[in-house]
């Protein structure tokens, strides 16, 4: 399962604490798009998750769990990823949750349908940042470091340079990218036009819209043809 995520170029991310029409909702699951991911920095719980997998399941796009509250640990999404805040301040965001959900349904739980993703989290002002005390004070080469950590010592399949809410660095994107022998890299953040899109994929590996979905569902959808024009 973990090979799907090499295919991906473009992602959305649904927020299940978001109100979304049934209209765009089919918009965005018909878009042409490799994966739809679920997942928050906040709200999220079983119901609203529940619900919106179910809502998505109508299509056929493939569809991701991002966990991100063991309560909200809803079975019957494609993949689960599981994020470990590389810069997280607290360690909860590192080993902490991971390792209660671990202590938790550790025996039963199918690895084969389990990615971690090493996210790097750089906006200072995300919720994301806010709620790990993520350290995004981060030089160059810093940066580097932590990736080069994932993906070469911890070989994480995925790293995530998360700017969620802000167009990011993409030299630094580029640079990144340019290091990494194994993972695949996400970006995401600020997305807010075909033209940024393109920018992203061209400096990582997976594009990920997310707030765009919610402002302006057209413009969400043109990042799609975007991405995919610029591969
Ligand atoms: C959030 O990286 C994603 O986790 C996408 O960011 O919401 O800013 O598009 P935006």
């Amino acid at each position: 399962m973990h090979s799907m995520i090499e295919q991906w170029r473009h992602v959305f991310k649904l927020d299940p604490d978001r109100e979304l029409s049934d209209e765009a909702l089919e918009r965005i699951c018909l878009s042409g798009t490799d994966a739809v991911m679920v997942g928050g920095s906040s709200g999220v719980t079983f119901d609203n998750t529940v619900d919106l997998l179910a809502r998505i399941r109508r299509y056929e796009v493939p569809c991701v769990l991002e966990v991100s509250e063991q309560e909200a640990l809803v079975p019957g999404f494609d993949l689960f990823l599981i994020p470990v805040v590389l810069n997280a301040g607290d360690k909860e965001w590192i080993v902490g949750r991971q390792q209660q959900a671990v202590k938790e349904y550790g025996a039963v739980m199918d690895w084969q349908y389990i990615a971690p993703e090493g996210y790097i989290i750089l906006n200072p002002d995300s919720t994301a940042a806010r709620v790990t005390e993520a350290d995004t004070q981060l030089s160059v080469r810093d940066v580097e470091a932590f990736a080069r950590m994932a993906d070469q010592l911890f070989r994480l399949p995925i790293i995530y340079l998360e700017y969620s809410g802000t167009f990011g660095d993409m030299e630094l994107v580029k640079r990144v990218k340019g290091l990494l022998k194994h993972a695949r890299l996400l970006y995401g953040g600020g997305i807010d036009s075909p033209d940024k899109a393109k920018q992203a994929a061209a400096a990582a590996h997976t594009v990920v819209v997310g707030n765009l979905i919610y402002d302006d569902v057209e413009r969400a959808l043109a990042t799609v043809q975007a991405v995919k024009e610029y591969v």
